[in-house]
């Protein structure tokens, strides 16, 4: 097994992609906010288009497809049925470089792009989404929060662990009464002087059980509003720190998800991410990144369903000839293969975008209402397509559609992607 390293492979390599490595090479990189500048920017990405992944990115994929095939598929649909941990699967993950894929070297991480991330979560979503969201929350939540926001001791005591896959963390912005409405924050963090006292309970935390750190959004000044909220570091083992039952889901059965219930955890100033009254947007903003995973993650999702539909069809004979020679089952292939293009298409802008340092809000949101929105459809497809066979767990299928249900809704429902699109296309 390959393991992940900064510079894995050079030159461009075969199939479509983003090469931004080479855009210091073309034009001046365009300056956002300046109308004038429009014509300078057109020529900019004009310039950078280019529908080929590096040899990098070509040998990122490579690797994670080979993890997913060697070491996640063996088992997962027992992991699904008995709701187990993928532990090991994790461990090595993060012995290869993939848990703290974008952080840089010297925090621990593997130094890759955005692009590299949308790659290799699309390989592992094929497989195993309940892995691959582990994956995620570490990657875009946890690790993209703590090296972007996190001050230099926080990052040497709680980041370089993290992106080495020594330690998970989990994302704890969910109330029971505050997921979408997300400034609604019960949880309180009361100031009192040299630490917090946080009390409040969090729900759907995924990674809530195996995660060692915590990044936790409360409400310190309610009279302030969002702007009254601050994102701490907290350690699951902190005492009045209490973990809830594990949830019984749907899909991504093999995933970690539970309340997190906290009673006077005293959390030290220090662990404070930002200013005062910084965690609102430090939320927004680390999961704008993290809806680029998610709908990598759909992605996935998406096209595991594809390919063993598209095998299945070249096998399976009715009515005298492969299923695939029926137009019913080749045009259903052929929607399929076409929004899947549409959704990688989005996430490797989103992602692009993200390593430009361009605004990519909104690309992100696009992605992920657009990814997780063709996961279900194709999923649904999928199940069809294998008939009696898709309703049935060997045939992976009716998992990969329990699994991309979830996909619409975390991180983000389609409804609130919807929100964040709306707001920006309005502004135009
Ligand atoms: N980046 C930076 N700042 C952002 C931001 C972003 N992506 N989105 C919002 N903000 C800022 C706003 O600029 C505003 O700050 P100011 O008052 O200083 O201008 C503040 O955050 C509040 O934003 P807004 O007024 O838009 O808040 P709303 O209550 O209208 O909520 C939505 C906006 C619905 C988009 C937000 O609450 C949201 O994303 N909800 C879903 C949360 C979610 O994904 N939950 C899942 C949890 S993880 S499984």
């Amino acid at each position: 097994m390959v393991q992940l390293k900064k510079n894995m492979g050079s030159g461009v390599g075969k199939r479509w992609g983003y090469n931004h490595n080479t855009s210091q090479n073309y034009a001046k990189k365009p300056t956002q906010n300046t109308h004038s500048k429009n014509l300078l920017n057109l020529a900019y990405f004009c310039s950078l288009m280019q529908f080929e992944l590096t040899e990098e990115h070509l040998a990122v994929q490579q690797a994670a497809r080979d993890f997913a095939q060697t070491e996640l598929l063996p088992g997962v649909i027992e992991r699904d049925e008995h709701q187990k941990f993928p532990a090991e699967q994790v461990k090595k993950l993060g012995e290869l470089g993939f848990m703290g894929m974008m952080v840089d070297p010297k925090y621990g991480g593997s130094g890759m792009d955005t692009i590299s991330y949308v790659l290799a979560m699309e390989e592992i979503s094929k497989v195993d989404a309940s892995c691959s969201v582990v994956m995620s929350v570490n990657n875009s939540l946890v690790c993209w929060g703590l090296e972007t926001f996190g001050n230099e001791e926080q990052k040497q005591k709680y980041l370089v662990p993290l992106a080495k896959g020594e330690i998970i963390g989990a994302f704890l912005l969910s109330e029971p009464e505050a997921g979408s409405d997300a400034t609604s924050q019960r949880t309180t963090a009361e100031d009192k002087g040299d630490h917090y006292l946080l009390n409040g309970t969090k729900n759907w935390i995924t990674n809530g059980n195996s995660a060692s750190v915590y990044l936790v959004m409360a409400q310190t000044d309610a009279a302030k509003g969002h702007k009254g909220i601050n994102a701490l570091i907290v350690e699951k083992n902190s005492p009045g720190v209490t973990v809830g039952k594990k949830e019984d889901k749907l899909g991504i059965r093999g995933s970690d998800t539970h309340s997190i219930m906290f009673q006077d955890v005293k959390v030290p100033k220090e662990n404070r991410i930002g200013e005062d009254g910084f965690g609102f947007k430090f939320a927004m903003k680390t999961l704008t990144g993290g809806r680029i995973g998610i709908a990598a993650q759909a992605l996935g999702i998406a096209s595991g369903a594809y390919e063993l539909s598209l095998k299945y069809s070249k096998e399976r004979k009715a009515f005298g000839t492969e299923i695939m020679n029926h137009q019913a089952i080749a045009f259903k292939l052929a929607d399929m293969a076409t929004e899947i293009e549409a959704a990688r298409l989005l996430c490797l802008k989103a992602a692009w975008l993200k390593d430009q340092h361009l605004d990519y809000g909104r690309a992100s949101s696009m992605a992920k209402l657009f990814s997780s929105e063709t996961a279900m459809k194709t999923a649904v497809e999928a199940v069809q397509i294998h008939g009696g066979y898709g309703y049935v767990k060997e045939y992976h299928v009716e998992r990969l559609m329990r699994d991309a249900k979830i996909t619409q809704i975390y991180e983000g429902t389609s409804e609130v992607q919807r929100v964040v699109i709306s707001r920006d296309v309005l502004k135009d």
